[in-house]
């Protein structure tokens, strides 16, 4: 039996397997607001068979976008078209999620396509970034955010408030809290964006303040019944790896306490001076060991295409959940033609009821 396709169970959702599509940016709303090409988009990769589909990272305040491109949770209308997306991706046997966040220094960017680095001061498009400090995050992105106030900290909050009851009401049955990958939460805990000398800065409880407040302002209002994640950076391949490990860990440990019920384990993302080992599945013996020491359920990503290394990393105890982001973006039907490559008995029960009854004696030469 594949560990892959066990069906998984995290408070009262059930998804058909440990498959997730993680939250992958389009880049291509309008003011925030979703169009024909999220919606095909994401039917698309939830009728490929994954048991949860997380729609992309979604800005909780305009300012909070990384691109003008970037979808938003701030508005009702905003709302609406996700709403459509939840619907679609439950409609092919998917659990909907979507990932809310604030891109802090990184926000203001040209789409990666259109060079990736900040929009030019002169240029209208541009907006005024918020971090921790008035530290940039350099490189392609030089420019020098605000540093944020008391008032910038808790408006920020309530607007991840605001952007989880849409969430909720438009009818996702998980939030992931988007903490990682050097965007505004990550900066908070990170020593390279945090300079503070208040009680949002400093030590480890200082750094770890705005993410335990966010996380349970959101817990507030996100349904009990529902899981609560968070993408999280536990290290960032910066020099500094075995003390940032150490502190991510008894975070995430708080994250337990405070209610989360499962940890996107992820790079940090939060200086250019860092230099990961990019290879297959390399992130996911750490995020067993996030498991292990934290006792909480952890989901990872990066470079676990291979339907072995991925079935590998459930069965031995490291992943809970396995995302696998670009390969499905290269072949939405990934889970149908892992399970053929495992050698399932018969694959073709991957794919929803229209599509399988017809697949079942008919396998695709690869
Ligand atoms: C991403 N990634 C990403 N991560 C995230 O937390 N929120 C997001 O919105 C995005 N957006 C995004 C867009 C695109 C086009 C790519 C390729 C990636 C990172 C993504 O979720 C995943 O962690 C990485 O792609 C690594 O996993 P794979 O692709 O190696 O399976
Ligand atoms: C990070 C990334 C780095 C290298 C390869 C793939 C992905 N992501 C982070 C994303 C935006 C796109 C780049 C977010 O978390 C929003």
């Amino acid at each position: 039996m594949s560990a892959l396709f066990t069906p998984y169970r995290l408070k009262d959702v059930s998804l058909r397997n440990r498959i997730a599509v993680p939250p992958m940016c389009q880049y291509s709303a309008v003011d925030g607001v979703t169009n024909d090409w999220h919606l095909a988009h994401y039917t698309g990769l939830a009728r490929g068979g994954a048991g949860l589909v997380i729609v992309e990272a979604t800005a909780v305040s305009p300012e909070g976008r990384i691109t003008p491109g970037c979808t938003g949770l701030w508005t009702d209308e905003q709302a609406g078209g996700m709403a459509r997306i939840a619907a679609a991706i439950k409609s092919a046997g998917a659990v909907p999620g979507i990932q809310i966040g604030h891109a802090g220094r990184k926000a203001s960017a040209n789409r990666p396509w259109e060079g990736d680095d900040h929009i030019g001061e002169d240029d209208p498009r541009g907006w005024e970034t918020l971090s921790p400090s008035a530290v940039a995050f350099g490189a392609n992105l030089p420019k020098v955010p605000k540093a944020m106030t008391l008032e910038d900290i808790e408006r920020v909050k309530a607007d991840f408030v605001a952007a989880a009851r849409r969430a909720r009401d438009a009818g996702f049955e998980w939030l992931e809290l988007h903490f990682a990958h050097g965007y505004l939460a990550q900066s908070f805990f990170s020593v390279h964006a945090n300079r503070r000398d208040d009680r949002y800065g400093g030590d480890f409880a200082g750094r770890s303040r705005f993410l335990l407040e966010t996380l349970a302002a959101v817990r507030e209002v996100w349904p009990e019944n529902l899981p609560l994640a968070a993408r999280f950076g536990v290290i960032e391949y910066d020099g500094r790896d075995e003390q940032t490990l150490a502190e991510s860990i008894e975070l995430a440990k708080e994250f337990r306490r405070g209610g989360l019920d499962l940890l996107s384990v992820s790079v940090g993302f939060s200086t250019p001076e860092s230099d990961i080992p990019w290879g297959p599945a390399f992130l996911a013996p750490v995020a067993g060991r996030v498991r292990r020491e934290a006792e909480l359920p952890v989901a990872s990503a990066w470079g676990i295409d291979a339907p072995e290394n991925a079935d590998r990393a459930v069965a031995e105890g490291d992943l809970d959940l396995v995302m696998v982001g670009r390969a499905h973006l290269a072949d939405p039907h990934w889970p149908y033609h892992a399970a053929q490559q495992l050698k399932l008995e018969r694959p073709s029960w991957v794919l929803p009821a229209p599509y399988a009854h017809w697949l079942e004696r008919y396998r695709v030469a690869r």
